[in-house]
Order: C-alpha cells, then sequence, then structure tokens
C-alpha cells in the first residue's frame, strides 16, 4: 500500500465536512493516504494559491473539492494547478445545491474541473474516480476497484422485492 499523500480533499467551510466525509471514507476503504483540509476561495485565498501551486511537487495525483453557493474552489484551485481537479457541490441551504453545482460545473473552455453531483453521492464519486485515476498505475488497487463493483453488482442482483400491497 502507498503510503504518500495521493489525494488531497479540500473543502470551503468545515459545514462541509459531512458531505465531504464520504469521499474520506471511500479512501480509506480502498486503502489511499490522503489529507483532507479547510481551504477557502475567499476568505483563505492565499491559502488557496499555495495550495494550489504546492500540490503537485508534494506528490498529490488527484484534488477533489467541494464548496457550497459560488463554490469558485474548484475552478481556482484548478486555474493553479495541472493536476485533475474533481469538484464536489455541496448542497446550499438557500438554493439546496443548484447554485453549487452550476458555479462548478459551467467552466470556461480551457481549465477543466470534473464535476460530480451534489451531495454525498458526489463526494463519494469523486473519490471513486480518483481511485479509477491511481489505478490507471497500481494493478493492486485497480483489483480493489474491480472487486467493489463486484459486491455492488451482487448486492444488486440479490435484491428482491415485497408482495405488490
Ligand atoms: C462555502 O460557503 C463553503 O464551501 C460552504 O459550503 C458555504 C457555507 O460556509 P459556512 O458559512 O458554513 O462556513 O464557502
Amino acid at each position: 500500500m502507498n503510503m504518500k499523500v495521493q489525494v488531497g480533499i479540500i473543502m470551503g467551510s468545515n459545514s462541509d465536512w459531512p458531505t465531504m466525509q464520504a469521499a474520506a471514507r471511500i479512501l480509506e476503504d480502498f486503502g489511499v493516504a490522503f489529507e483532507a483540509r479547510v481551504v477557502s476561495a475567499h476568505r483563505t485565498p492565499d491559502l488557496m494559491f499555495e495550495y494550489a501551486e504546492t500540490a503537485r511537487e508534494r506528490g498529490l495525483k488527484a484534488i477533489i473539492a467541494g464548496a457550497g453557493g459560488a463554490a469558485h474552489l474548484p475552478g481556482m484551485v484548478a486555474a493553479k494547478t495541472t493536476l485533475p481537479v474533481l469538484g464536489v457541490p455541496v448542497q446550499s441551504r438557500a438554493l439546496s445545491g443548484q447554485d453549487s453545482l452550476l458555479s462548478i460545473v459551467q467552466m470556461p473552455k480551457g481549465v477543466p474541473v470534473a464535476t460530480f453531483a451534489i451531495g454525498e453521492a458526489g463526494a463519494a464519486n469523486a473519490a471513486l474516480f480518483a481511485v479509477s485515476l491511481l489505478a490507471n498505475e497500481d494493478a493492486a488497487l485497480a483489483a480493489r476497484l474491480a472487486e467493489f463493483r463486484q459486491r455492488q453488482t451482487e448486492t444488486v442482483l440479490a435484491m428482491t422485492l415485497p408482495p405488490v400491497e
């Protein structure tokens, strides 16, 4: 298992952590070393730039960035690194995350952010996508990903429905 931190999980506030933990749990399950920290685009812009600018030299292979509302964190991080940035729209109170989703997904041409579903499903899928990226260079991780898919398939195949009421 590679114990060097490979994935950075960042988020605009600690209020995003209940959502972003879904990404952390997946990475933990797959044995992928990660770090998780609060980095805010508008409240700690200097930290955001430093984080993004040094990420590649620190050995990170991907950054999962979650934010809610006017969610510019993933796009601004992507502007300062050529690492893959996986954006997670956190569900906002005012607009249920539609604002977060559109802020993250509508990147103008030239600086991409891979955008996932709103909320926990998006956070979990961003982590699975990061696992997929890393699995390109790691056969053991690719095998664990195939096993995960197989277990998921078996769970669904075993599903039964109650009789019609
Ligand atoms: C964004 O504003 C964060 O990503 C969070 O989703 C939202 C609310 O932040 P808090 O007011 O809870 O700190 O920057």
